[in-house]
């Protein structure tokens, strides 16, 4: 068996309260079953970067990371990460900030894991690099004299080729991931996207799933990732969750309750989620007491001003909404700025009767995906989505809507707290088989499966 060597921007280590997200479970499985490494950014900060490695075990699994300085943080992992590349790949180019230094700061960091990961790798090893932050990584290696098996999984959408123009050097970027040899997104939308970008841009063409560029042929396929939906669903049995749910219900006194759990992201769509349950309770005044929406937002990237901005904006939002509609024994929001250990999670999502999740873009959304697991199969909540989280492609037995029209979600809620038991368990029964059948591992297999048995010889597949 071929070692694993993952590359992402940040290391998760096993730990032992087990709350490590589906996604680094999956990892650490394959990096410990082929005694693989997994490196990183420590997440530390240094005065003088020296490319010292620190290296770990835990739990079977090995790291190794380095620390990285100011300049480097600000520039490549807040700067073109997170100001250019996280806002231009959700649709979001009023956001997106364009600075030459970003661009430097991130080609540095990378070349800093290029020469971090190099002298580890063997030449039998397979790489899979993660996400945005590390689409040139494959070619720095290559530029090293590295011949392995390497992989790049996209983790967010791939924008339409009409707002990645508006990126300075876009095709320079995109052309270094054509040093890989499969190139994951998580559903056909994205694909299609990036297929698009190939030929219109690049003079490329596409046969299937192989994607050709001069006289470089990748693969470009769709994986939809998924989460560890029995541990998931085991998980809203546990006395944790039992507890949770205990107590959420005590204090919701007959009331129904609307979960929506997400980082306080702009892509996450929580304005327009605030907007749209304002909307329904303006149309239903009939419904107010009787309900209530929890809000679980722990704050994400505070260093980037457009997050700041967000958050200031949902704080006021929740009390404007608030004050307009509570009253001495009852508050329509309840809005929370933490995280929660993954078995409480289980128990808020399983106390709830719908589960609100509206991204304006989402790679894929994990969360919807973790609703559905975590409820009681006898008495399952409705799941209204949006119809632009890749999520969607899958849950199509959820009340899908558009995040951007407040009268839609104001329907979409009404309609779900009217819903008969019987459509509410056929609905959830069609989801659940979905998350079951394609969890973590089938996500994991799908993609690793395709890059294990390409040949680096002829660059072509090998027969099973
Ligand atoms: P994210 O944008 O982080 O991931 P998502 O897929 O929803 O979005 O995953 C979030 C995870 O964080 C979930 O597992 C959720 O349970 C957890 N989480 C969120 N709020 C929490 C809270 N308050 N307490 C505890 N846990 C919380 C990116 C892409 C997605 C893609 C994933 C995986 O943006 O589109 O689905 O990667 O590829």
């Amino acid at each position: 068996m071929s070692r694993l060597i993952v590359i992402s921007n940040r290391v998760s280590r096993p730990s032992k309260s087990g709350n490590q997200g589906g996604l680094a479970v999956a990892l650490s499985q394959a990096l410990r079953e082929s005694r693989g490494i997994w490196v990183g950014w420590s997440g530390e900060v240094t005065d003088n970067f020296t490319g010292h490695i620190g290296f770990a075990e835990d739990e079977g699994v090995k790291t190794a990371t380095i620390d990285l300085e100011e300049q480097d943080v600000d520039e490549y992992y807040n700067g073109y990460a997170n100001k250019t590349l996280w806002p231009l790949f959700h649709f979001r180019i009023d956001l997106a900030e364009y600075a030459r230094d970003f661009e430097g700061g991130y080609n540095r960091v990378n070349k800093r894991f290029a020469d971090t990961a190099a002298p580890l790798i063997e030449p039998e090893d397979v790489i899979w690099v993660h996400d945005y932050h590390m689409i040139p990584l494959g070619q720095m290696l290559r530029d090293k004299g590295l011949n392995n098996r390497i992989g790049f999984f996209l983790h967010i959408p791939w924008p339409p080729t009409r707002l990645l123009v508006s990126l300075p050097h876009h095709s320079k970027l995109v052309s270094t991931l054509f040093a890989y040899d499969v190139v994951g997104f998580h559903t056909e939308e994205w694909l299609e996207s990036f297929r698009h970008y190939v030929e219109r841009e690049m003079g490329g063409t596409v046969d299937g799933d192989f994607v050709t560029v001069g006289d470089r042929t990748i693969q470009a396929v769709a994986c939809p990732i998924g989460i560890n939906a029995k541990e998931f669903a085991e998980a809203a049995e546990s006395e944790q969750a039992q507890d949770m749910l205990t107590l959420v219900r005590a204090s919701l006194q007959d009331r129904s309750m609307i979960v929506g759990v997400d980082r306080l992201d702009y892509s996450k769509g929580l304005e327009e989620r605030f907007n749209g349950y304002a909307r329904f309770l303006k149309d239903h005044p009939e419904h107010h007491r009787k309900l209530l929406l929890t809000q679980i937002a722990p704050p994400s990237r505070g260093e980037v001003e457009s997050y700041q901005q967000i958050r200031a904006t949902l704080d006021s939002l929740a009390g404007r909404i608030n004050g307009e509609y509570s009253d001495v024994d009852w508050t329509p929001i309840r809005y929370v700025n933490q995280g929660y250990p993954r078995d409480k999670l289980a128990g808020i999502y399983r106390a709830a009767k719908i589960g609100l999740v509206t991204p304006l873009r989402d790679g894929m959304n994990l969360v919807a995906k973790e609703y559905v697991a975590a409820q009681d199969p006898e008495d399952p909540g409705v799941l209204i989505l949006s119809r632009f989280a890749g999520a969607a492609m899958q849950l199509k037995d959820a009340l899908l809507i558009n995040p951007y029209s407040p009268e839609e979600m104001s329907d979409a809620i009404l309609r779900a707290l009217a819903m008969p038991l019987d459509e509410r368990k056929r609905r959830w029964r069609a989801m659940m088989d979905s998350v079951e059948g394609q969890d973590i591992s089938w996500w994991r297999q799908c993609f690793t499966g395709r890059l294990m048995a390409v040949d680096r010889d002829t660059a072509r597949v090998e027969p099973e």
